[in-house]
């Protein structure tokens, strides 16, 4: 299957020095390809819906750097707005003008957000909101779902998703146990198994949080009525309910999972897309919670780099682009396309598979599925993906090296990258 011209050599060489450098020889887990076997490929730059490698192997990519390349990688407004805010200075570590920008621009477009504040990375979002869901209920129980990830806090690292099931960890050692004490957990989808935990510890529950679309677990989208459930248990429960945007947000529709599905959160996390390629993360709600928030109120929580200049300018950028007429519906016929022809290719060459998509985020399971949660996504035929996902990348294609991630598609990709994909996995379909 391998091409004449797919040569790795370089990439090789630099990851068999970075494995002496860094644990695994990378800066975040996924990217190691510790799932999907073979070397992990070492980039050397991006452009639109492409991606290169050090070796100059070409590649169309659905990973776009984890979500935030939807307007495409390096899109010419965003480098030429940066390359302009890079002459004013690369951090203040004071407030500047395009914060209120950008934050204006994230509550006109969330709903349940009246109130935003920045920080740097999804991850700390979710710890931020963490802390003021348990402050502004004065509760200490959480509930989050099997299968979804909230980034690498200990309170989170239980039957978490991403990394965490890529690399088949039960949980973290390093984590106190008193720390994920107050971590309950359910089955996604499942409304009964929230219902039973607020009956388990009445009035203890500080509030549900979940990825309304699952990412981190592969693609698995909630199912009708799922997430209304949610909104009733949790008010009749006096509970707070929180959306992870981090990867819907500004990516299945501008206002995200609550604004596709018409269901407003109490809070809501936000990262990746918000940043256009840049670290940001954000949190927002209602103003009556946010005002809770230091320095308007007691709850804690700083960082030096939070709105930062240059990471704002890439947001609003990518913000204004998105919000152009037609981006989603852009996104939405490009990544139909994809997925369908995807499960078509495999249904015709004899592989039993599922997925779907929503606007720019997709993905597939070997699985003949319906694949409801984190349990069924366990089901998948791990090492026929593995084999799927090398055979791709042989043919110029790069999917995320995991079949717990989901897949991104950005207004770059054009018909004739979709149907070179198709063509791709045709091959590699067939010789599996
Ligand atoms: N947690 C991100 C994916 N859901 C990043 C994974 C990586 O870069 O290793």
């Amino acid at each position: 299957m391998l091409t004449d011209t797919f040569k790795t050599t370089k990439s090789e060489e630099i990851f068999a020095a970075a494995q002496k450098l860094m644990p695994g020889g990378v800066s975040s887990p996924v990217r190691a390809f510790k799932s999907v076997g073979g070397q992990p490929i070492v980039f050397d730059r991006v452009k639109g819906a492409y991606i290169w490698d050090v070796d100059d192997n070409q590649y169309i990519d659905y990973v776009g750097t984890w979500g935030p390349a939807i307007c495409g990688h390096s899109h010419p407004d965003v480098i030429t707005a940066l390359r302009e805010a890079l002459d004013k200075g690369t951090s203040f570590g004071a407030p500047c003008q395009l914060e209120n920008v950008l934050a204006e621009m994230v509550i006109a477009a969330v709903p349940s957000i009246e109130m935003v504040r920045f920080v740097n990375s999804g991850t700390e979002a979710c710890m931020a909101v963490l802390r003021l869901m348990r402050a502004f209920t004065n509760r200490e129980k959480i509930i989050k779902f099997e299968g979804c990830y909230h980034g690498h806090a200990d309170m989170f690292l239980v039957k978490a998703g991403s990394g965490v099931a890529t690399l088949g960890l039960p949980d973290s050692p390093g984590v106190p146990k008193a720390a994920t004490a107050s971590t309950l957990t359910a089955p996604y989808n499942d409304l009964q198994a929230v219902q039973k935990l607020f009956e388990e510890h009445p009035d203890q529950i500080a509030g549900v949080i979940l990825e309304p679309v699952v990412g981190n677990a592969g693609f698995i989208p909630p199912e009708a009525g799922f997430l209304a459930g949610l909104r009733e248990i949790t008010r009749e429960q006096g509970a707070l309910l929180i959306f992870d945007e981090v990867m819907t947000g500004f990516r299945i529709a501008y206002g995200g999972a609550q604004a596709k599905y018409g269901i407003t959160p109490d809070l809501t996390t936000l990262g990746k897309v918000i940043g256009g390629g840049l670290p940001v993360g954000a949190y927002g709600g209602r103003q009556e919670i946010m005002s809770m928030i230091a320095p308007a109120g007691p709850v804690y929580q700083a960082g030096t780099l939070s709105g930062n200049p240059l990471a704002m300018t890439a947001g609003i950028k990518t913000l204004e682009l998105l919000r152009r007429p037609g981006s989603y519906e852009q996104l939405d016929q490009i990544t139909g396309k994809l997925i369908n022809g995807l499960l078509a290719v495999a249904k015709a060459t004899g592989h039993e598979v599922c997925g779907g998509h929503l606007s720019g985020m997709f993905g597939m399971f070997f699985a003949l599925g319906p694949v409801h949660n984190y349990e069924d996504a366990k089901q998948a035929d791990a090492a026929k993906f593995a084999k799927f996902h090398r055979g791709m990348l042989e043919q110029g294609v790069y999917l995320a090296p995991s079949q717990f991630e989901a897949g991104f598609t950005s207004l770059a990709h054009t018909d004739a990258d979709i149907e070179k994909t198709l063509a791709a996995a045709k091959v590699v379909l067939e010789s599996l």
